[in-house]
């Protein structure tokens, strides 16, 4: 363990639409690729082939073909599923490189059922973008289990699909950053299908016959526009909340409230179900009826955790 040797070849389980991308980056990087999937009629599958990876029929025949294995599978149910059928002579020497969705917990009992096996190596790791962008400067991979030493072992062959970022040794620790970016990103998108939904429904820009836009355009042109500029104050966010100041936001609770009423008030009036707003309006609610109108939105963080 510890020493980087070039990879010469890899198997890839699961060739949905991430796997099978994945498979792809391997080939450019010129690694021999062997691949299973359970289902044969995929497009993932025809693709792979198509570009020169070598099918393999069984799980089991795949984890025998290389001693480096990712695992891209739908969930962690279905990786064992899969590799239950492995003997544990077929996992000896293997270094195993998870790159299938789950939580914290789930990657840690796969870290011990690995062990279990005497697998050499295992990582658990989240993939934190779409298929279209493996292999991109956009694709960026959380990655944590062993060691430093150990990772240096695979992150050559691992660039291949993107930017790496090693975690340390807590196998659960990729999952929960992924856990983390995530919840980010979801808060924008449900923000965004709120306001798609606004648009689409607004009465007014109709009644003063202006001309249709597409959602799109108004996303685009004004939306992220906004967005852009505000990008720094989520770090500002973060930052009142390491420093306990509950005071330090620009714009106070009590200032917020009423701009997330208002917005509720309009989707009522539009017929928009605004749920995915709703949680928030009542925190900041809750807020003032505890006196804390003045403070700032970090502050919010503390209900969150059930301070
Ligand atoms: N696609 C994305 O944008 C996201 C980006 C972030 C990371 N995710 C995670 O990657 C895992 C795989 O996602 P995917 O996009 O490749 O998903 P599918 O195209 O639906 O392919 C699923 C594969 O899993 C196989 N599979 C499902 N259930 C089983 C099972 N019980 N036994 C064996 N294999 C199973 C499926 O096989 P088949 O249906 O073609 O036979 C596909 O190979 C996932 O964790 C994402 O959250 C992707």
């Amino acid at each position: 363990m510890g020493i980087a040797t070039p990879q010469q070849d890899i198997t890839v389980l699961g060739l949905g639409a991430m796997g099978s991308a994945l498979a792809l980056a391997f080939r450019k990087a010129g690694l021999e690729t062997h691949v299973w999937n359970r289902t044969v009629d995929r497009p993932g599958v025809k693709a792979v082939l198509a570009d020169g990876g070598q099918l393999k029929d069984t799980a089991a025949s795949a984890l025998e073909a290389s001693s480096l294995i990712i695992v891209c599978l739908y969930d962690y149910e279905s990786i064992y599923s899969v590799l239950s059928t492995a003997s544990k002579e077929e996992f000896a020497s293997k270094t195993i490189v998870n790159l299938t969705n789950g939580t914290p917990s789930e990657a840690r009992a796969m870290s011990s059922w690995m062990r279990e096996r005497e697998v050499l190596q295992y990582f658990d790791g989240a993939i934190m973008n779409t298929p279209q962008h493996v292999g991109t400067p956009h694709a960026f991979v959380l990655i944590s289990g062993e060691d430093e030493q150990a990772f240096d072992t695979i992150s050559t062959t691992l660039r291949s699909i993107g930017r790496l970022d090693f975690l340390g040794s807590e196998p659960g620790a990729a999952a929960l950053y992924d856990s983390v970016l995530l919840a980010g990103m979801y808060g924008m998108f449900g923000g965004t299908l709120t306001a798609i939904a606004l648009l689409s429904k607004a009465s007014s820009p109709r009644e003063k016959g202006t001309p249709a836009v597409s959602t799109a355009a108004v996303i685009a042109e004004k939306l992220i526009p906004m967005l852009q500029a505000l990008l720094p104050s989520l770090v500002e966010t973060a930052e009142y909340f390491d420093a306990k100041d509950w005071r330090g936001h620009p714009a106070n609770n009590s200032v917020q409230e009423g701009g997330l009423r208002n917005i509720l008030a309009t989707c009522e009036d539009e017929g928009v179900d605004a749920g995915l707003l709703r949680y928030h309006h009542e925190m900041f609610g809750e807020a003032l009826k505890d006196g804390r109108g003045e403070e700032g939105m970090a502050g919010l963080v503390r209900d969150l955790v059930g301070e």
